[in-house]
């Protein structure tokens, strides 16, 4: 089985980025040590506006090509990208910075051709001056690019092997549940930009490797009232899982009632084109749900092997179809 990264964060290798101002600074502190030793004063001053005008739209030229493609984003990132920051407003920065690399090269070439016949201090200082103008007008969409990183830099990246992915209310034991399935030493990422997080951990059995995600927890609500927080397992239910686990507390010391979470679970039944199993948790505590395929306790360890070995089983079940409907493909 292949185990090849599937969805690459896109963003994890995205380097750090100067802020506008800093940009500036180093730009003309190169600039200011270019200009020792130049003849005279011309040539000194061709030189600073040079340096700082090819560095300053080198760097912004770089920002833009080291960014992930927007377009060519997996599903999950694209759409935890529009909605945690927003794909056009990225869109709209990235072609700012765009054009003020561009902008300020064309200040540089006039500034230049001004050179030979006005005083060249008085032209290259009213070029620094436009030119910072430029770096000023675009600092909020450097600091956006910033942002996102910053957002999206610990989100797992996703393996392609069998995937299951939790859902069920909050404080039912998702993520309990996901820790005591996962092997010994699971590789677990979180990203921790909300108090609740999206992780995958691993599990390797019978010489294979699976994933299970932990999702945020959910509420019983229609689509367009879900928070981000929530919408971040919407999405990871939508494109990243082949199997959907449904955690349910009976003891409802979740603080959700069991009419509410039977609700929800229906919800998800219609709303995912995908297998639910269901999961009755905190067993320990005495509360069964008849509806469950299994019921575990993730804190005594109670039939979490039960569980790890049916979903691997539906997981290894769910690939053979899947393998055979690519076979009876033309
Ligand atoms: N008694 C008992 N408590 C459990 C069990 N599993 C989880 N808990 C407790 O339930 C609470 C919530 O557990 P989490 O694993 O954080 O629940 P979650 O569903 O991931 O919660 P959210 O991330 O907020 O959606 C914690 O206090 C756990 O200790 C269980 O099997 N028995
Ligand atoms: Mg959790």
């Amino acid at each position: 089985m292949s185990s090849e990264i599937k969805f690459e964060n896109p963003y994890s290798k995205l380097p750090g980025l100067l802020t506008s101002e800093e940009l500036m600074d180093k730009a003309i502190r190169r600039a200011k040590r270019a200009r020792r030793g130049k003849r005279n004063i011309r040539a000194a001053e061709r030189t600073m506006l040079l340096t700082t005008s090819n560095i300053l739209s080198d760097n912004l030229k770089n920002i833009i090509r080291n960014f992930p493609s927007l377009n060519m984003l997996p599903p999950f990132y694209l759409e935890l990208t529009d909605l945690l920051i927003g794909v056009d407003r990225l869109k709209i920065s990235l072609s700012s910075i765009n054009w003020a690399a561009e902008k300020i090269n064309a200040i540089a070439r006039s500034a230049l051709r001004d050179m030979r016949k006005m005083d060249p201090k008085t032209v290259r200082r009213s070029a620094f001056g436009r030119i910072g103008s430029i770096m000023r007008e675009i600092s909020g969409d450097i600091d956006l690019l910033s942002e996102t990183r910053e957002i999206f830099r610990r989100l797992p990246s996703f393996r392609d092997c069998p995937t299951a992915a939790v859902a069920g209310f909050a404080n039912v034991g998702k993520s309990s549940f996901v820790r005591s399935i996962s092997s010994a030493k699971p590789v677990i990422a979180e990203y921790p930009f909300t108090t609740q997080a999206i992780s995958v951990g691993e599990i390797r059995y019978r010489g294979e490797i699976y994933q299970i995600i932990d999702t945020p927890g959910l509420l019983d609500r229609p689509l367009g009232e879900r928070n981000e927080i929530e919408m971040q397992a919407i999405l990871a239910l939508k494109n990243l899982t082949d199997l959907i686990v449904f955690i349910i507390d009976p003891s409802e010391t979740c603080g959700y009632s069991m009419i509410e979470q039977t609700h929800l679970l229906d919800e998800i039944g219609h709303s995912f084109n995908l297998p639910i199993l269901v999961i009755s948790n905190k067993a320990d505590l005495g509360e069964k749900f008849e509806g469950s395929n299994l019921t575990v306790s993730a804190t005594t360890g109670e039939g979490i092997d039960d569980a790890r070995r049916l979903i691997l089983d539906e997981l290894d079940r769910l690939k053979i179809k899947e393998d055979n409907k690519t076979y009876f493909k033309p």
